[in-house]
């Protein structure tokens, strides 16, 4: 792969995006190979959560590669916005979890990325920000959904429109992320290590249920949700975390 590094830790894969001397400014082969991983490791059944960060120390990543966009013909521009849709879509419905790593600038189509993983762990000098509209754009992969699903449409419009960074801060304060970190990797490692000790299954319903409220409306969403939880009566995950518990002992998941 020529942009991405991949590294595995215990149970976690952890996706470097690699392009460090344009601030891992995401462009189609980026794209194309970050969909790839995911595809490959989706089913691996000894990965059980996912880290995304950005390579070297100053960013995540520094927004969608401005430069390629420039030479885009409509057909092009077309095809790169509906690989775009698919990845990122495919990044919130991902059955493992998926952890955004912080450190430095996350950017336009970087701050839409992060808020498409699932939990954002963030360096305290990080930035982050959608400047689309400074360009005459607006964000592009689902990032004015999902800034208001996070924030809130007060606080999405007073970004999405002024274009203006904010500090990790400012960006915790408001729900855009999770936690502020001086070590983001070691955190998110630490927090993928937990999360790995529970039921794959029963994260992957979880997931499922969750996206489900996004794309139904809410009382549908509580079927759903109803139906993944009796399904989880048929697996042995569920067997396993209820006799571990009144054995008192950690219980084995299998994810199954
Ligand atoms: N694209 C391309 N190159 C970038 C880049 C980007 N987004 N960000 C940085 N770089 C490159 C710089 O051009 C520079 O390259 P060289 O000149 O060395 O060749 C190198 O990275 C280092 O950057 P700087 O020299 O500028 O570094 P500084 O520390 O001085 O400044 C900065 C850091 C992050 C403040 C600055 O680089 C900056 O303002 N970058 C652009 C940030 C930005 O506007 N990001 C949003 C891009 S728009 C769509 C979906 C999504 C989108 C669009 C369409 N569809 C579905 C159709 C999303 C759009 C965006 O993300």
């Amino acid at each position: 792969m020529k942009y991405i590094k991949l590294k595995i830790k215990d149970k976690t894969l952890i996706i470097y995006l690699n392009r460090v001397e344009k601030l891992n400014a995401l462009n189609s082969t980026m794209i194309k190979e970050l969909d790839e991983v995911l595809n490959q490791y989706l089913n691996n059944e000894s990965v059980r959560c996912v880290i995304i960060a950005g390579a070297g120390d100053k960013s995540f990543v520094a927004g969608a590669d401005i430069k390629e966009m420039e030479a885009f013909s409509p057909l092009e521009a077309a095809d790169y916005s509906n690989k775009g849709l698919n990845l990122f879509n495919k990044i919130e419905a991902y059955t493992k979890p998926i952890i955004a790593s912080i450190n430095g600038y996350a950017l336009g189509g970087g701050c839409e990325l992060a808020m498409a993983c699932h939990i954002r762990y963030v360096s305290p000098k990080s930035l982050l920000g959608l400047p689309e509209v400074t360009l005459g754009l607006i964000p592009g992969y689902g990032g004015t959904q999902r800034l208001r699903n996070l924030v809130g449409l007060g606080k999405a419009s007073e970004l999405i429109f002024s274009g203006k960074y904010i500090k990790s801060e400012e960006a915790l304060k408001i729900g855009l992320i999770n936690k502020i970190c001086e070590d983001p990797m070691e955190e998110s490692i630490k927090l993928a290590n937990k999360i790995s000790q529970n039921s794959p299954l029963a994260i992957k319903y979880a997931i499922q249920s969750m996206v489900s409220g996004l794309n139904n409306n809410y009382l549908d969403s509580f079927d759903i949700e109803n139906n993944l939880f009796s399904n989880l009566f048929d697996a042995s995950d569920s067997k396993e975390g209820i006799s571990a518990f009144l054995n008192k002992r950690t219980p084995e998941f299998k994810g199954k």
